[in-house]
């Protein structure tokens, strides 16, 4: 299975496959378990420009559509985080600027428009799964449902003029086209504008075999080089990177028109980093396979091992990339009897691929199972700090990220 570099173009192949995968998010109706789509998931790492991507992606209609799963205000953690990235960019780049205009691409339900909402600063989310996109409209944040390219982006310089500031987060690493919207990002942008966008990072993904970032949506894991590289050819230079702690690590870029900003010492201090941990060499990832490999096959003992000892145990949390952990080793039913999820639409429905119940969380909590499977293990503070009574009542954790182990 060879194929071309999504952004410079250069010869690819995969170092490794996951196997068929089912859509992460694509929770199903019992009556539409038959007929289930599958692809093939398999990462390849492009020497020439350092994109971390997968070789095939599903088509996007497949993934984001009118009944996508994921709304971002689930996480009380996650509110916090984008009210404190929307202040940043109101103190920051937006100060002093005279009626500014906040483009967010990816929107979702409106988690961080809502700050430049509820401080009258013009704003557009541009948000292609039309039910969530609603959850935003409703609360009064501009949103429109489409895919951003470069025919929206001078749609949109015509209605509202250029963009201040363009926002993303967790949404450029899925978006197969990134020529295409690195151009409309530069159509779009004022010469003094910035980008700043955030995804989770290949340095934390391969120093913690979070191999579960990995599924059809997230069609690019990225770092600072392979997005320098990226936006070169657009008049875009990486001016700045932050370290962040959600999705289990990730990084902010802040990109701006070749030029018109200082660069912070950090960019460079970020890319010799990634020179030291090996994210430009093959090995790396020939040794991060078989640290995927090792983690499959401990986890499945442990729950091997509990099953035989007829033990309870349940997964935490519906999330995409569980649907890689419980595919990718072969979990079923037999060993999770049900994933707890406080979303309702996910609530009802079986999980992609290995079809394992997902239910209320009330179900949890009526009755404590012996073990629950930490699937949202990106939310631990959050979730461990709410789950006392689980603990105390003697429940117990099985994490996979950085190493499997069981904990209370
Ligand atoms: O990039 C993406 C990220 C930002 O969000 C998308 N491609 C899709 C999604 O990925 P995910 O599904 O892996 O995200 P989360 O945030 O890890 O999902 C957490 C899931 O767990 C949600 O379904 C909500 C649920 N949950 C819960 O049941 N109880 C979450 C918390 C915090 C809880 O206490
Ligand atoms: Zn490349």
């Amino acid at each position: 299975m060879n194929g071309h570099c999504r952004v410079c173009n250069a010869e690819i192949s995969p170092f490794m496959s996951f196997g068929r995968m089912p859509i992460a998010n694509g929770f199903l109706r019992p009556e539409e378990a038959e007929g289930e789509y599958f692809f093939e998931l398999a990462p390849a790492f492009c020497a020439g420009c350092g994109m971390f991507q997968l070789m095939e992606q599903p088509r996007p209609e497949k993934m984001f559509h009118e009944q996508y799963a994921f709304f971002s205000s689930t996480s009380r953690y996650m509110q916090r985080h984008f009210e404190s990235f929307a202040q940043s960019v109101i103190n920051g780049v937006l100060a002093q600027r005279d009626d500014p205009f906040v483009v967010e691409l990816g929107s979702n339900d409106g988690i961080m428009l809502r700050h430049f909402h509820e401080q009258s600063i013009r704003h557009l989310g541009v948000e292609p799964s039309a039910n969530v996109a609603e959850v935003a409209r409703k609360q009064g944040i501009s949103t429109i449902s489409a895919f951003f390219d470069r025919k929206l982006a001078d749609d949109i310089t015509a209605k509202h003029g250029g963009a201040d500031a363009i926002l993303a987060a967790n949404v450029m690493c899925h978006i197969p086209d990134l020529p295409g919207v690195a151009a409309g990002v530069q159509r779009l942008l004022k010469p003094d504008g910035v980008f700043v966008f955030e995804d989770p990072y290949l340095g934390d993904m391969i120093t913690k075999t979070s191999y579960d970032q990995i599924y059809d949506e997230h069609v690019f894991i990225f770092s600072a080089t392979s997005v320098r590289h990226a936006f070169a050819p657009f008049g875009l230079e990486l001016v700045d990177v932050m370290p962040q702690v959600t999705h289990g690590g990730s990084m902010r870029y802040v990109l701006a028109p070749n030029g018109s900003r200082p660069i912070s010492k950090k960019v460079h201090e970020q890319l010799g980093k990634e020179t030291a941990l090996g994210l430009d060499r093959p090995e790396t990832y020939l040794r991060f396979k078989a640290n995927c490999e090792k983690s499959r096959s401990t986890l499945m003992q442990t729950l091997e091992s509990l099953r035989t000892r007829g033990k309870r145990v349940v997964g935490y949390g519906a999330t995409s990339k569980s649907t890689t952990v419980i595919n990718y080793c072969g979990i079923t039913p037999a060993h999770v009897e049900f994933i707890s999820d406080t979303t309702p639409i996910k609530q009802g429905r079986l999980s992609p691929g290995a079809h394992i119940p997902v239910r209320p969380y009330d179900e949890f909590v009526a009755r404590y199972p012996d073990y629950a499977v930490l699937f949202a293990w990106n939310h631990a503070a959050e979730i461990r700090e709410k789950e006392n009574a689980f603990v105390a009542a003697g429940g117990r954790w099985i994490v996979y990220v950085p190493e499997v182990a069981i904990v209370s």
